[in-house]
This record gives C-alpha cells, structure tokens and sequence, in this order.
C-alpha cells in the first residue's frame, strides 16, 4: 500500500475508534520550535513556568528519532467527571476537568499500528506541544481561552501527537487560528478569577493560571483566593462560560464514589501504593492516581471552602 493510501487508513481507523487526526510533515518541527522559541525569547513566559512545563519539549527528532518523517495529532473528546466525596456524614461533589485520563491517547495509539502496520510503518509518541501542532495542522482552532476546540467537541477533547516514518504526500500547515466566535467574546477574560487571560494580547499568563499551581507540588501562593478553587484538579471556568461549549458542559462522564473511609485516607496526603486497591483504582480511572498526594492538598482546600468549621 502506498504512504497516501497508508495516510487515509490512519485517518479513518482514528474516526471509527471516535477520534479525529491530521498527519503533517515532520519538517515542521522547526516551526513548532520556532513558535515557542519566539515567544521565550520575547519575554512571554514567566520562568519558573517556561523551566517546570515547556522547556521538555524534544524538537531535536534528527537525534532522537531520525527516522521519523510525519507527526500525527490525534483528538479525542473527554467529558468532565463528577466526583462525590463522603465526609464527615456529608456528601461533596467535586468536578474532574476533561483530558486528566490517558485511556484515550492508547485508544488513538492503537487505531495508528493497526493501519500502519500492515503496511511497514511503525509509530510512536512525540513529546511536542500539542496545541500548536492540532492548529496549524488544521484539526483545531485556538479560543482565546488558549485552548483549543474542535466542530462538535468544543474544548472538551485531549490531544496527543505521534512520529511515525510514514512519508506524507499530502502536507497541509496552516497559521494559528482564532475561533470565529471569540471575535465577539471576552466572557472568559471575564470569567477567570486570576486574570491569567489578558486583554492586551493573546497568550494567556500561565504563571497566574491556577492549574498551574494545582498541578504542582507545594503550598498554594497567598495571593490566591481559596474561594477560586472549583475542581479537584484544574479549573473550568473560562471553559463552562464559553458559548463554543455550549450543549457540552452540562454533559458528564460515569464519575466516581469515595466513601467516608477512602476521603478520610485521601485527605492524609498518602502515596498511591498506600491506598486500598478499590480507591487506588477509582483514582486510576479518574487518570489521578500519579497525582494522590496533589490530590490531597486540592480535596483539602476544596473541603475547607465547603465545610469551613469542620476543616479549619
Ligand atoms: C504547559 C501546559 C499547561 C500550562 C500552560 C497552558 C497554556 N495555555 O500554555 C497550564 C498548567 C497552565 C495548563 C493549563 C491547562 N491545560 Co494544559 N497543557 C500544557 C502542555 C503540557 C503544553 C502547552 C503548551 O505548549 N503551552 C505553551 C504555549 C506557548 O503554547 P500555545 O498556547 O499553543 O501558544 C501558541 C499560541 O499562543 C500561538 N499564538 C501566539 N500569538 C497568537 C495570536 C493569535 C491570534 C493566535 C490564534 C495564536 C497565537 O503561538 C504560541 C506559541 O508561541 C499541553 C500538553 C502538550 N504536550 O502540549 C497541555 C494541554 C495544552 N493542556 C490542556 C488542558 C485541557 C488544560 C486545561 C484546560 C486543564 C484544566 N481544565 O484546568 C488548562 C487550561 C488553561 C488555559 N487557559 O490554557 C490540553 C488542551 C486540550 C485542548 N482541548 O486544547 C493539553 C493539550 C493536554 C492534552 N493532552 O490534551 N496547561
Ligand atoms: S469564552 Fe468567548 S472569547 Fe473565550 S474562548 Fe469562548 S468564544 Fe472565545
Ligand atoms: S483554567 Fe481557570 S485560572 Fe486558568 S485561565 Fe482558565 S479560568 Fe483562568
């Protein structure tokens, strides 16, 4: 099979598992370092930020994976998770953002060996920013938000990219593009607590994000107001504001239970291999089983919010 019958059976088998992809040439690869490099170099990224989350990216794919000569950027939609907590006689229920499980990225995965197999080819993930490489690849546009939203999914998908040694015939690399909509919108500027989305230009201010300080390890700096926490990791308010998700964010996927004993176990902080297997694996599920210990700190400052005498 040649590499444009190849590229076709890639795209299909991604949509008949439900997910949706582009394939590009690894060439521009230097664009996506480009475009980070840029902004670094302009001064756009706190540095504490740039080290802890961006500075890991491997655009170096002639040392690391010289065989490589396309990148595939898969999506997959996620729903939010409601998470109900037993405590202290009362139940709590937290919300787990779309795109903290992985399940789907092995999904995508798999859908990609099986068509290139068969034909010679092999794949495997690439550690690129995700963004960057579904916009211009034409599979997604940014919101003004930063993220990124697909027709039908709105932003609540997870991306994933891949190298593979499929040729591409068909290349197609397009500007960054902003939602139509955001045109005549600024309600999450206006929603989100921190003002990590400015007016005055287009990327948002990561350091003032507060997943950022939700996904890392330590105490919450002060200037964040405890009543600003809404989920159990992340944020999703300059998401549920958004018109484009519309019709989605009302929309839940199975969730999970935590009864008195596990909250109790949970709000100690203990390491994933100290949780009984059934917490262990409602965690798992949930993809938060890495984060036990983030987790805790999180649930604690959610259940002070919500029970302030109870927590102290
Ligand atoms: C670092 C990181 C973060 C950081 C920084 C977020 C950010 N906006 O960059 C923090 C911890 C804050 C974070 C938060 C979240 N994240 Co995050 N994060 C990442 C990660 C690891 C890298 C993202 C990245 O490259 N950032 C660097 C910036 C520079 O990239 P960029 O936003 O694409 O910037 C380009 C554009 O701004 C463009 N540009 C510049 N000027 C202009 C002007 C115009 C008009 C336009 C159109 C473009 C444009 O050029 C820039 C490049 O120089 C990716 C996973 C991955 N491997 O890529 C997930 C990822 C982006 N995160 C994701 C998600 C879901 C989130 C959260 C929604 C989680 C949550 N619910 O709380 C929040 C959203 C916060 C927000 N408003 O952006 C998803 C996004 C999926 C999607 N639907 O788009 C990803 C892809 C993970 C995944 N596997 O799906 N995240
Ligand atoms: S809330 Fe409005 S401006 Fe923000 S991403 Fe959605 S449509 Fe765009
Ligand atoms: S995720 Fe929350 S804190 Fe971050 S930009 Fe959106 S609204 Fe602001």
């Amino acid at each position: 099979m040649d590499a444009s019958a190849t590229a076709r059976r890639v795209l299909s088998r991604l949509e008949q598992v439900g997910c949706r992809g582009r394939i590009v040439s690894v060439q521009h690869v230097n664009d996506l370092k480009n475009g980070i490099g840029l902004s670094h170099q302009q001064g756009l990224f706190d540095e504490v930020f740039y080290r802890e989350r961006l500075s890991g990216f491997q655009f170096r794919l002639s040392e690391t994976c010289p065989e490589a000569r396309s990148i595939i950027v898969t999506s997959s939609p996620q729903l939010q998770q409601k998470v109900t907590f037993r405590f202290e006689g009362r139940t709590l229920t937290f919300v787990v953002p779309p795109t903290y499980s992985g399940h789907t990225d092995q999904i995508a995965e798999k859908a990609i060996r099986e068509a290139l197999t068969p034909a010679g080819f092999t794949t495997q993930a690439a550690h690129l920013p995700a963004k960057l490489v579904a916009v211009r690849s034409g599979l997604a546009e940014y919101g003004r938000n930063n993220i990124t939203y697909i027709e039908g999914w709105g932003s609540f998908h997870r991306l994933k990219v891949f190298l593979s040694d499929l040729p591409v015939v068909d290349d197609s690399w397009v500007e960054a593009g902003l939602m139509q909509q955001c045109r005549q919108c600024s309600a999450c500027i206006k929603k989100c607590p921190t003002r990590a989305i400015p007016g005055d230009r287009f990327l948002i201010r990561a350091e003032r994000c507060l997943t950022f300080h939700n996904e890392r390890e330590g105490e919450f700096p002060g200037w964040i107001d405890p009543a600003w926490h809404n989920c159990l990791v992340g944020c999703m308010l300059c998401q549920t504001v958004c018109p484009a998700n519309r019709g989605l964010r009302q929309r839940f996927g199975p969730g999970e239970s935590f009864d008195e004993e596990e909250t109790k176990l949970l709000t100690k902080g203990v390491s994933p291999d100290e949780l009984p297997a059934p917490a262990a694996d409602k965690l798992k599920r949930l993809g938060l089983l890495e984060d036990a210990v983030l987790i805790s700190r999180n649930l604690n400052a959610l259940l002070r919010q919500h029970l302030p005498r109870e927590c102290g």
